[in-house]
C-alpha cells in the first residue's frame, strides 16, 4: 500500500485522506481513491470504510464517454466486491482549467453522440468502432450497479448535475451539494435524449409528479437550496466544507450494522423495482437463511440421501 498522497484532484479533495486504489493507474477519465487515516509523518495507518469515485474531464463538465463509463463500472463494481467498503462518495473533480467552472457531471459528451445513437470514442468512426462496443447505453448499466449495490452510494454534487449527470444522483442513495456550486438542471429533452428510468420514474416517487415533470419539461436551472425543499438533495453543505460533510456521513453509515444497512437499502428499492427489487432483497434474504440450522439440515439430508428432519424447526416463533 503506497503512503504517497495522491495528487488534488479537486479544490475540496485533501490529499492527506486519500490513497490511489491501486490497480486502477490506466484511468483516463476517472479517478479512483480510498479512504485512509495517516500518521504525523504521512504513513498510512489505516483503511476507512469509504471510497471516492469522481469523473475527471472538468473541461467539458464531466461529460462522460463510453471510455468514461466503461471505467466509473470497473470503479463502481470494485467498491461492490471489496468487503470492507461501506460507502461510496460519487463526485466530479474540477473545477475546469479552463473557465474554473464547477461540475459533477454534465451526462453523455455530446461531441461523441452518433446521429444512429452509436457513441464513439476519439478518433472511432463508425467503420472502425468494435461492433460489441457500439451503441450502448452502458450508463444504465452503471445506474443499475449503483442502485443494487450491498452498499451506500453518495452523490456529492460539487458543481452542474445536468442530463446523465443529473440521472446519477436521482439513483445515488443520498445526495449532498454544494451551496455555492452545485446546480441541477435535467437537459435531456433539450437535447433529444430522455431517461426514461430511474432518471425521471425514480425521481417522481422522490419528489412527487408535478415536479419531476416540471424539471424534465422545462429544463430549467434549480440551486442546490431548492432542491433541498423538494426533497431531492439531502443537504447543502458550504461548498469548502461539501467532502468533509460526505465524509461525515460516511462515517455515520460505518458505524451502523452492514447487514442492516444492506436490508435496508434493498428494501427501500423493493417496492419501486417490482419484481427486479424483490429478487435483490430474496437474494439477500436467502443468503441469511444458508446461515441458519434449518437449512444446514435440508442440504446435509440431501448429501445424506436422506429424509431432512425439519423437527428442531418451528413454524413459528
Ligand atoms: C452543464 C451546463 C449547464 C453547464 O453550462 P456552463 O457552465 O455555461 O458551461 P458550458 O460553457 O456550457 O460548458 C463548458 C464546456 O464544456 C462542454 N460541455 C458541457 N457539457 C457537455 C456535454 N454534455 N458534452 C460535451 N461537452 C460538454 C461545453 O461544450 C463547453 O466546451 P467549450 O469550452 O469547448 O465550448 C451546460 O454545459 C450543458 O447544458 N451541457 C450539456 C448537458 C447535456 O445536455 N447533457 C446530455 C444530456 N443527455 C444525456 O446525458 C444522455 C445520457 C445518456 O447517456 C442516456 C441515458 C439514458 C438513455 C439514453 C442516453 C443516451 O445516451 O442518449
Amino acid at each position: 500500500m503506497s503512503n504517497d498522497f495522491p495528487a488534488k484532484v479537486s479544490d475540496v479533495f485533501d490529499p492527506s485522506r486519500w490513497r490511489t486504489v491501486s490497480g486502477f493507474d490506466d484511468f483516463q477519465d476517472m479517478t479512483y481513491h480510498r479512504q485512509v487515516e495517516r500518521d504525523a509523518d504521512g504513513k498510512v495507518t489505516r483503511d476507512v470504510p469509504t471510497v471516492r469515485i469522481a469523473f475527471n474531464r472538468p473541461e467539458v463538465r464531466n461529460a462522460f464517454r463510453p471510455g468514461t463509463v466503461d471505467e466509473l463500472y470497473r470503479a463502481m463494481d470494485h467498491a461492490r466486491m471489496t468487503p470492507d467498503v461501506a460507502t461510496v462518495l460519487l463526485t466530479g473533480n474540477g473545477p475546469s482549467p479552463k473557465d474554473g467552472g464547477h461540475s459533477f457531471c454534465s451526462g453523455g459528451d455530446q461531441r461523441i453522440r452518433g446521429r444512429d445513437g452509436y457513441r464513439y470514442a476519439d478518433g472511432e468512426t463508425q467503420e472502425s468502432i468494435d461492433p460489441a462496443r457500439a451503441g450502448r447505453l452502458h450508463i444504465l448499466e452503471v445506474q443499475r450497479l449503483m442502485r443494487t449495490m450491498p452498499k451506500v452510494v453518495i452523490a456529492v454534487v460539487n458543481g452542474w448535475a445536468a442530463g446523465g449527470g443529473h440521472s446519477l444522483h436521482v439513483v445515488s442513495d443520498l445526495t449532498i451539494a454544494s451551496r455555492e456550486h452545485g446546480k441541477f438542471k435535467q437537459t435531456d429533452a433539450t437535447v433529444g435524449s430522455f431517461d426514461a428510468g430511474y432518471g425521471s420514474a425514480l425521481l417522481a416517487r422522490q419528489i412527487g409528479q408535478k415536479a419531476a415533470r416540471e424539471i424534465f419539461f422545462l429544463a430549467r436551472e434549480y440551486s442546490a437550496e431548492d432542491m433541498v425543499r423538494m426533497g431531492a438533495v439531502n443537504e447543502a453543505v458550504d461548498h469548502e466544507r461539501l467532502e468533509e460533510v460526505a465524509l461525515e456521513y460516511a462515517a455515520d453509515i460505518a458505524r451502523q450494522s452492514p447487514q442492516a444497512i444492506r436490508m435496508l437499502k434493498f428494501a427501500f428499492n423493493l417496492a419501486d423495482d417490482g419484481l427486479a427489487g424483490q429478487q435483490v432483497f430474496a437474494g439477500e434474504a436467502t443468503r441469511l437463511a444458508y446461515m441458519t440450522d434449518e437449512a444446514v439440515e435440508g442440504k446435509e439430508a440431501f448429501l445424506e440421501k436422506r429424509d431432512p428432519d425439519w423437527s428442531n424447526f418451528p413454524y413459528y416463533f
